[in-house]
């Protein structure tokens, strides 16, 4: 049995996920028990929500609680979807964001660290998501760092589909679509890497700098259109992210995950949750894969690895003094 505990939980992104997890959508037919977190003054809705999930007998869902403390929504949990943050308000500046949901993130790291399973795997969705997933992982010091992902796929699924109505092919003529960086608009998406019926896509598409903005900016584009940020494309992206990481990668191919850089072959900085091509070999024992990194791209990855590092320098006062003195 899993246990998943899922953050934000009365929000739009979960409302759309927790009934894929009823449907066996993460672990096919082995039963999972789903660990509801939201605020305080969430929790009436939470409780709605829980009579719908069981109301819908699955079959693999063996039983919901509902939270508002992370110690004890996290307790013994294999898999972790943190989702929960504050949105960003009308005039309110990144830096702010940053502050406000790095306490969450580092409030809820220290509750992983003492109440998970050691084999916790932590998947971060709420926004700025890499450098809260950082600052979770900084607060679980007993947790590998490895432990810690923040997710990428949403904005990979974004080049494919780019990708495909550009050249007029379905969407599965694009393949190994790749994102570097951070969840933000500084993320690369990389042309060289991705192909387009086995070709790299670089030389098929007529307007790469369009295309670019396209996907960098999809997501302001939803909220114009629909009022709202993109909530059932992120809850179907952060299924097949658990997915990536659970299921062993097919040979030859990879998947957009923000994962810790240490060791990473690229020489971006050691110490960031950046977007890298990787390969799981099933069950979280996620590695960067190694790709040709194209030349054109190193401008680029220096901007978006720049803006993590200065993210991570304005949220460094909310993290112990493990994390301060780290030389990395
Ligand atoms: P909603 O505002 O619908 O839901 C957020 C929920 O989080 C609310 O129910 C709120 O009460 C809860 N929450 C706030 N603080 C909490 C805390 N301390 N503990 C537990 N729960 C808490 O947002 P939704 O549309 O679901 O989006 C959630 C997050 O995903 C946002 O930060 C959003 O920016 C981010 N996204 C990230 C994406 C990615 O690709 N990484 C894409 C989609 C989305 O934009």
């Amino acid at each position: 049995m899993r246990r998943i505990a899922v953050t934000g939980a009365a929000g739009h992104i979960a409302y759309s996920l927790l009934f894929q997890i009823g449907q066996g959508a993460l672990f096919g037919d082995e039963p999972v028990q789903l660990e509801l977190l939201d605020l305080p003054q969430h929790q009436k809705k939470l409780e709605g929500l829980a009579m719908e999930l069981e109301d819908c007998a699955f079959g693999q869902l063996e039983r919901v609680r509902c939270w508002s403390d992370p110690y004890l929504a996290f307790e013994g949990v294999d898999l972790a979807l943190l989702i929960g943050a504050k949105p960003r308000g009308p005039g309110m500046e990144r830096k702010e964001l940053l502050q406000d949901n790095g306490k969450i993130f580092a409030m809820q790291g220290r509750a992983l660290n003492e109440v998970a399973a050691r084999h916790v795997q932590v998947v971060v969705v709420g926004n700025p998501c890499n450098t809260n997933a950082w600052i979770a992982q900084k607060e679980a010091p007993s947790l590998s760092p490895t432990q810690f992902y923040a997710m990428m796929q949403l904005d990979q699924n974004r080049l494919q589909v780019q990708l495909a109505l550009q050249a007029g092919l379905p969407y599965e003529a694009v393949t190994h679509s790749l994102i570097w960086g951070n969840h933000s608009s500084t993320q690369v998406p990389d042309l060289y890497s991705s192909r387009i019926q086995g070709r790299p896509a670089i030389d098929q598409v007529a307007h790469p700098e369009q295309l670019l903005a396209a996907v960098q900016q999809r997501g302001a584009a939803i909220i114009a259109a629909s009022g709202h940020s993109s909530a059932a494309s992120a809850a179907h992206a952060l299924v097949q992210t658990v997915r990536n990481i659970y299921q062993p990668t097919r040979a030859g191919h990879w998947f957009s995950l923000g994962i810790w850089s240490y060791g990473n072959p690229y020489g971006i900085d050691q110490d960031l949750i950046f977007g890298f091509p990787c390969r799981s070999r099933g069950e979280g024992r996620v590695e960067i894969a190694e790709v040709e990194l194209h030349p054109a791209l190193r401008e680029r990855l220096k901007a978006t690895e720049q803006e993590l590092q200065e993210e991570r320098q304005q949220v460094m006062g909310l993290v112990g003094e493990v994390a301060r003195g780290c030389s990395l």
